[in-house]
């Protein structure tokens, strides 16, 4: 990736980002804003003591309770996931239609594929989140999962979930939850 793409798509995550905020914090009951405050303030301190890498530098984003970090380079879904376990986070777990809903639009916006936290690498066909619950209802794309023993990670676009070969290298995106 050349170095003017790679500024020109850390640009357009930052004012992604930025609108996302925006629109999360308006409206935001005020005491759950400083609940948020004081939890990052406590990271904040303890990040310092630990000398590790604060969780709120660029390309994180606060979203409906959950910090997600929105990756501009490209790993294996173990790799991405190590990347996300570093920073106390974990790769993202989707709960919901509205959680799909925000992930599509950032992938809509970059137009590539993510790895989420979903993974079928134990046993085939038994899909299993990064937190070791199992999947309940999915957002696949039509004729997804079909790749049985060799495509046991799972990536996501604006066309919807597709298991995919888990050495690949992909955007991804982390999550870490506040409540
Ligand atoms: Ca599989
Ligand atoms: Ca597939």
């Amino acid at each position: 990736m050349s170095v003017k793409y790679r500024v020109k798509e850390q640009r357009r995550a930052e004012r992604l980002n930025t609108r996302v905020l925006k629109s999360e914090i308006q409206g935001m009951p005020r005491k759950k804003m400083e609940m948020i405050y004081e939890n990052v303030g406590d990271r904040t301190k303890t990040n310092i003591n630990t000398n590790r890498q604060l969780p709120l530098q660029d390309g994180w984003t606060y979203y409906q309770s959950s910090f997600y970090f929105i990756s501009t380079e490209k790993k294996s879904w173990t790799d991405s996931r190590r990347y996300c376990r570093e920073r106390g986070a974990d790769l993202i777990i989707i709960n919901n239609k509205e959680e799909q809903g925000f992930i599509k639009q950032i992938t809509c916006e970059n137009q590539l594929w993510h790895w989420i936290g979903l993974t079928d690498i134990d046993v085939e066909g038994r899909w299993k989140w990064v937190d070791g619950s199992t999947l309940n209802t999915g957002f696949w794309r039509s004729r997804e999962p079909n790749g049985g023993r060799d495509e046991n990670c799972v990536e996501t676009h604006s066309s919807g979930w597709n298991d995919f070969y888990c050495n690949k290298a992909l955007k991804w995106s982390c999550e870490k939850k506040l409540f």
